[in-house]
């Protein structure tokens, strides 16, 4: 290898703890990892999507220097100050791009990233596209609570026909977009359905979503207790409501069953809609770079500067 150039890691499918050689790391506790007290409204369905992201952390022993949250801007997107750990709140609807830089740089770490559904599919719609069919590694948490929480009761691209707000005040006349269905034309090779009501169901969907080598994306379903009270509790037995399981025989290697499946009328199902084993950019990136390291073995920095600047003469 050429002393010019870093030695990138080989990332590990599960982030592994580095411990100290014969020393046994102990798991961080929830206290060690919470940060802040939340700012959310009492009653908001996020916080419980936050305490599952420690159980997460707990019981797959990640550390405080594995740990990597980012999100944009809203609400939920208040998530990384909650975490005691390296975090990034970052612009708003930009959080996939930096998420991205992330992953491609440090395959050692495992990167989160949390937000609402505006910050996903409104401002940052087209990253969403970009990532997903990029197959960048991550894990993506989507907090639908089908409304701007943050910004007090807009219309957001997953409020339904008809939902009155500030910026709609006869009803929203927009179609919704369905956040499982774009996952999936988009590319994304992880895809899975929850709700913040659920909470084994919700860690055993991050879970699995962070055992996938690929973009994992998760429509999590989060209640904006403040403007859009009772919004899923169609999807919640202690309100009535019913939470059905992906049914058994469903093949989630199969695309057009898992679209199909996205298309029942809410509450549909939850669970693991889609997942693909396609090679993620990292990967191939990963293979490029070994390749490029391999053409360069024992030059200097100024011969490979000059052998780029050659290449472009
Ligand atoms: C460039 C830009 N445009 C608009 C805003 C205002 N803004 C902040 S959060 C937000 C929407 C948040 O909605 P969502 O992502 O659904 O998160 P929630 O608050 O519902 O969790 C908007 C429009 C902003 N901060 N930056
Ligand atoms: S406004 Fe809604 S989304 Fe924001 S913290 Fe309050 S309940 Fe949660
Ligand atoms: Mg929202």
């Amino acid at each position: 290898m050429s002393e010019a150039i870093v030695e990138i890691p080989q990332r590990e499918n599960v982030p592994s703890a580095p411990a100290a050689p014969g020393a046994e790391r102990k798991g961080l506790t929830k206290k060690e990892i919470a940060a802040d007290h939340p700012t959310w409204c009492p009653g908001c369905g996020d916080f419980s999507v936050l305490a599952l992201y420690f159980k997460l952390i707990e019981k797959r022993k990640l550390w405080h220097e594995n740990i990597t949250t980012v999100a944009g801007i809203g609400c939920s997107s208040r998530f990384p100050y909650f975490v005691q750990a390296h975090g990034v709140h970052y612009i708003h609807g930009r959080a996939l791009p930096f998420a991205t830089g992330i992953s491609l740089s440090r395959p050692d770490l495992h990167v989160f990233v949390f937000g609402g559904d505006g910050d996903a599919f409104s401002i940052g719609g087209n990253h969403f596209n970009h990532t997903a069919r990029k197959n960048i590694k991550m894990t993506y948490v989507v907090m639908d609570n089908w409304v701007y929480g943050l910004t007090k009761k807009q219309t957001s691209p997953t409020s339904p026909l008809g939902f009155k707000s500030k910026t709609d005040q006869w009803g929203a006349v927009d179609y919704p977009i369905n956040p499982m269905k774009q996952a999936i034309s988009a590319g994304a090779t992880f895809v899975a359905r929850t709700t913040s009501t659920n909470p084994n169901h919700v860690l055993a969907m991050m879970e699995a979503a962070m055992d996938h080598d690929g973009f994992g994306f998760i429509e999590c379903l989060s209640e904006c207790v403040e403007f859009y009270e009772g919004a899923f509790d169609a999807a919640n037995p202690r309100k009535g409501g019913v939470f059905k399981e992906v049914p058994k025989d469903h093949d989630v290697h199969d695309e057009l069953a898992a679209y199909k499946l996205a298309g029942v009328d809410f509450p549909g199902y939850f669970g693991i809609f889609y997942k693909n084993n396609k090679p993620t950019k990292n990967a191939k990136e990963a293979e490029i770079q070994r390749g490029m390291m391999e053409k360069v073995k024992g030059l200097k920095d100024w011969q490979i500067l000059q052998k780029n600047f050659d290449r472009m003469k």
